[in-house]
């Protein structure tokens, strides 16, 4: 945490995609796990994000390795290569695809855990569709969000809960109201992971919706109104950052952004955005 400086307890991460099928999705390094890290150190990140495969096909070994080598921190594990892969979510009307997804994200708990990390839980929630109530898919994701928090809590962690934009879900598109959903149900173990791309579509003011859940943040995907790199759209980050210090956040703030025009150019500007932004 020594690279964040002034930006307090604040620290930064961009994202490694390992899973080919995804290759198209808004990651920054899709050319491998040593690239990525590697490129990272050099542009002074102090963590990267994984979005893995499967527990099954995460690489450990390398991790630890490249992790150490760089000195890096593993700031989170995504989980979405289960619906990518394998179309598995945690409200759909098949009660055996709900368990296979819920057992994929608790192997993810598992690996994350073990490195200090905690995982995500974003295009996994699922949508509703067909016959699925509303109040059935909430009483599900709630379930299982229960349930996954309890194993990450064994770890020391939490699961980072993603409100995702109209077009990805339709259960939760604003924090206040996942926030609202995580206190009713008594979610203890799980955070918000606050996507300012999915915000700027989502909610009427993005730096007020950020102070109004505050404790409850634990993660921020940092990105610009069009999913490129901040700096390359129209977000005005600047009361962003004013309102995540105002809160005292001190978790990550992680580029998820397109590779535009490349990912060594996007990771360039995302860092360069942070130190400008919020003095990195
Ligand atoms: C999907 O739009 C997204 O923002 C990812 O972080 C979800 O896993
Ligand atoms: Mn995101």
């Amino acid at each position: 945490m020594g690279k964040a400086g002034k930006a307090g307890g604040m620290k930064s991460a961009v994202t490694i995609c390992l899973v080919p099928e995804a290759k198209q999705g808004p990651f920054v390094f899709h050319e491998g796990l040593e690239g990525g890290c590697l490129a990272a150190a050099e542009l002074g990140f102090d963590g990267v994000e994984i979005f893995p495969e499967s527990a099954e096909a995460f690489p450990s070994e390398a991790i630890d390795r490249l992790l150490a080598d760089c000195s890096l921190s593993l700031a989170a594990v995504g989980t979405g290569g289960g619906w990518i892969k394998h179309k598995l979510h945690l409200c759909h009307a098949d009660p055996a695809i709900r368990q296979r997804a819920r057992d994929f994200i608790a192997k993810l708990i598992d690996v994350a855990g073990e490195r200090g990390a905690p995982v995500i839980v974003g295009s996994m929630q699922g949508t509703l569709a067909g016959n699925v109530s509303r109040e059935m898919a909430l009483d599900w994701l709630a379930e299982s969000l229960a349930l996954l928090g309890q194993r990450a809590c064994r770890h020391g962690q939490v699961i980072l809960y993603e409100p995702l934009n109209r077009y990805e879900t339709n259960l939760f598109n604003q924090q206040a109201a996942a926030a609202a959903f995580c206190d009713i149900r008594g979610l203890d173990h799980v955070r918000l992971l606050c996507d300012l791309f999915h915000m700027n579509i989502e909610e009427a003011h993005v730096s007020q919706a950020l102070v109004a859940v505050g404790s409850r943040i634990g993660h921020v995907h940092w990105a610009d109104s069009n999913r490129c790199a901040v700096g390359l759209g129209h977000t005005d980050t600047r009361p962003v950052i004013a309102a995540l210090r105002s809160i005292g956040y001190e978790g990550f703030l992680s580029a998820e952004v397109f590779p535009l025009p490349n990912g060594i150019q996007a990771a360039h500007k995302s860092i360069e955005s942070l130190r400008e932004c919020a003095g990195f």
